[in-house]
């Protein structure tokens, strides 16, 4: 019984790390890959997937998940607009089917994907880590996206989510989410997974959606996917085999009351995706990312991968982010991207997992 290890790759000539790289970590199978020129709405033509698999392929790296396909704001807004976005996010699934592709990771969250106050934050070691003070994301969105957009401008590089045409109309994308509260935001989600479910299931391709990070409404933006319950509604409200998580356990962990490991065991026949990753809190509600290592966080991860293990969990993972480390820093690495620590995470989550099978199957065969 194994999970499937991936790694997270920007592509050729968008990631400094190359795929001879990520070929000499042990145990990596699959590339969690993406278009990541394409703004949310766009059709993903064939030819442009076929490029990606022939990269791929070259390392006998499979194409199994992508992250993300984005949603177009109309949607998540419940324009009427929607269905022609919703139409092309169909056409995405079915090319994307074709080259085997078996999940999608995306999220929901207004406006902001991921969201941190400091990119480059010293963990204490000599390394960097991405970091979240939480007075800086108070009320001042266009401070905080500025923050972003120079980081990105200046190394010349664009992070999902953060795409610099959408930023540039932040005012008026706010605007466009004004009297979007949970409950709508909950509705215009429940509209979206019932259009493509049929879609999905035609081409044998699950639907997992990424935690919110963090997972607590930001700048007054709804945040849907924070905790066990609200995660237990997502999944009833589409109660549908291909609806299912990407169970991000760093995004969940930067509220101290989540129990991840707990929501593993609850949910996971519906988990077709798991990030790890650790996370270290701050009494003043900061919170740090941490190493792989159980007691480098507050969280650990070892309760949540002894939860994958005891579940039988055979669906995909990869480290989620990592620190900076060694030569690693702005402009030659993307923030929480870098090729080291992510290396290490998976080493660690490698061994930590091949002794539970040695040691936990002979216990149990006893
Ligand atoms: C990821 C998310 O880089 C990250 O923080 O965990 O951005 C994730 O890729 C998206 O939210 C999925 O759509
Ligand atoms: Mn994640």
């Amino acid at each position: 019984m194994a999970m499937k290890m991936c790694f997270r790759w920007y592509g050729e000539g968008n990631d400094k790390i190359s795929l001879s790289d990520i070929k000499q970590i042990p145990g990596v199978d699959g590339i969690v890959w993406a278009l990541h020129h394409k703004m949310p709405g766009e059709i993903w033509e064939t030819w442009e997937i076929a490029e990606v698999k022939r990269q791929l392929d070259a390392y006998g790296f499979n194409m199994d998940v992508v992250e993300s396909v984005n949603v177009h704001d109309d949607i998540k807004i419940g324009l009427p607009t929607r269905d022609k976005y919703i139409e092309n996010y169909k056409q995405c699934i079915r090319n994307l089917s074709k080259f085997g592709v078996k999940v999608i990771c995306y999220n929901f969250m207004p406006i902001f994907d991921w969201t941190r106050s400091n990119l480059f934050h010293p963990v204490g070691d000599g390394s960097t880590a991405l970091f979240y003070e939480k007075n800086m994301i108070q009320d001042d969105y266009n401070a905080m996206a500025q923050y972003i957009l120079d980081f990105t401008e200046k190394y010349g590089m664009s992070f999902p989510g953060w795409e610099p045409e959408r930023m540039a109309k932040l005012d008026e994308l706010f605007k466009a989410y004004e009297g979007i509260d949970h409950e709508k935001l909950w509705a215009n989600l429940k509209y979206f997974l019932e259009a493509i479910m049929p879609t999905c299931r035609e081409c044998d391709i699950k639907m997992a959606i990424h935690m919110d990070d963090p997972p607590w409404d930001i700048f007054g933006l709804p945040r849907l996917l924070i905790d066990e319950e609200s995660i237990g509604r997502f999944l009833s409200m589409v109660d549908d085999e291909y609806n299912c998580l990407t169970l991000c356990s760093g995004s969940l962990n930067a509220n101290p009351d989540n129990n991840v490991a707990a929501i593993v065991r609850k949910y996971c026949d519906r988990i077709a995706f798991a990030h790890i990753r650790n996370v270290k809190h701050f009494e003043n509600g900061d919170f740090s990312e941490a190493s792989h290592r159980d007691c480098d966080g507050d969280t650990g991860i070892l309760d949540i991968l002894k939860a994958y293990h005891d579940c039988g969990f055979e669906g995909y993972i990869r480290p989620d982010h990592g620190r900076h480390l060694w030569s690693e820093g702005p402009g030659s690495v993307r923030p929480g991207y870098g090729l080291y620590d992510r290396a290490l995470g998976i080493m660690y989550m490698l061994g930590v997992w091949d002794s539970l099978e040695k040691y936990d199957k002979k216990e149990n065969a006893q």
